[in-house]
């Protein structure tokens, strides 16, 4: 790979596709050819990538031809269709969407928690649920030392985590409502403006919502211990970028909040800002634009005998989604 790897990035023109473009360039991954592709809507378009503008083409089978790392995400559907396709011309696919996340033979990886799944990939490599991420990269390091039993979790997820229509769909009822104009619902069952939806994603037979489930289902598959149990409550607010999430743990091994704080402060990936007289704490406004997940507000869970409350915050689209599957591509590459 003298020149660099051909890389595929589908659904390029998106929320994700966008930010993944550009933390290839910023980490100067060794891209030989970037091949961005979406949908017919977007014929015409070019990205930006190291000072060259770049045509959209237009997803289709015979897209992959010679492509070595195809980073997915323009939805479970095209996923379904193209990452076969991909898999089977050679291409190792890092699909960001929910459609293989379970599949038995798929790794579902954070490098900061079990990288060592990544070689056993047949072909399709999959990246989690931006809120599953965050949670298992600042749990993980716990978990290791005190076993966890049990986790609840609160999300306040942010729009973009619903893709561009949907930040523009904030953006456009602040307006409408600053004007006196009923806002125009369009993307969300209900207005977002000022608003917290406790909806995301479709409700199951169970009265959870399937992401409410990627949470329990994911974080179980990447800690490796069916065993622990998950209780997730995910709410749709109005914020731009970072989720939020509210967690209780509840351990094996009795845990203070001292202990927690020093084995976060040495754990990868995790940034603990937890200085409560200060009012310093993570915030979703800062978290946005980086990298790390950020963990503050530890304490003891006053309801349990060996638990531990916390708040965790990222950025959705970076180490929710198009860093990760960068960093997985990374390792990819080093092997
Ligand atoms: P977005 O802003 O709406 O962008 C969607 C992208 O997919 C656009 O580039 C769009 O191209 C492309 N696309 C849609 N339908 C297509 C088709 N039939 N053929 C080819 N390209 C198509 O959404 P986003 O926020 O980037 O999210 C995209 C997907 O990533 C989500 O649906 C989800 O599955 C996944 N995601 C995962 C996480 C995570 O937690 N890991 C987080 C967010 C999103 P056009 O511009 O041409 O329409
Ligand atoms: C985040 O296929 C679709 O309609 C996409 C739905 C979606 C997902 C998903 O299920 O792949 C939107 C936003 C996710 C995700 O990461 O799970």
């Amino acid at each position: 790979m003298a020149d660099g790897y051909k890389v595929a990035v589908v659904g390029a023109t998106g929320a994700v596709g966008t930010e993944m473009i550009k933390i290839l360039e910023e980490r100067d991954f060794p891209v030989g050819k970037l091949v961005p592709l979406a949908s017919q809507r977007s014929v015409g378009r070019t990205v930006e990538f190291k000072g060259e503008s770049i045509p959209v083409k237009v997803l289709d089978k015979d897209s992959f031809r010679g492509v070595e790392i195809g980073l997915f995400s323009a939805g479970g559907t095209v996923s379904k269709e193209f990452a076969p396709v991909a898999a089977a011309e050679g291409c190792v696919v890092i699909d960001n969407t929910s459609a293989f996340r379970m599949d038995k033979d798929v790794p579902l990886v954070v490098p900061e928690v079990n990288a060592n799944r990544i070689r056993e990939h047949k072909g399709i490599i999959a990246n989690p649920n931006c809120s599953t991420i965050q949670m298992v990269v600042v749990l993980n390091p716990i978990h290791r030392v005190a076993r966890i039993r049990r986790i609840i979790v609160s999300t306040y997820q942010a729009v973009s985590g619903s893709g561009l229509k949907a930040m523009d769909e904030l953006t456009e009822q602040v307006r409408q409502l600053f004007q006196f104009k009923d806002p125009v619902v369009k993307v969300y069952p209900h207005q977002i403006a000022f608003n917290v939806l406790p909806h995301i994603d479709v409700f199951l037979d169970n009265a959870y919502t399937r992401e409410e489930m990627k949470m329990v289902n994911e974080t179980r598959k990447i800690l490796e211990d069916d065993t622990i149990r998950v209780c997730a409550t995910a709410a749709r607010v109005p914020v731009f970028y970072g989720h939020s999430e509210a967690v209780n743990i509840e351990t094996e091994k009795k845990i203070g909040p001292e202990e927690v704080r020093h084995i976060l402060m040495n754990a990868p990936g995790v940034a603990v800002e937890d200085n409560p007289e200060h009012n310093v704490y993570p915030l979703a406004i800062y978290a946005a634009g980086k990298d790390e997940c950020f963990v503050g507000r530890i304490r003891e869970d006053l309801s349990s005998d060996n638990g531990i409350a916390m708040w965790i915050v990222s950025d959705n689209i970076r180490k929710g989604a198009a860093l990760n599957a960068v960093q997985i591509a990374e390792y990819l590459v080093r092997s």
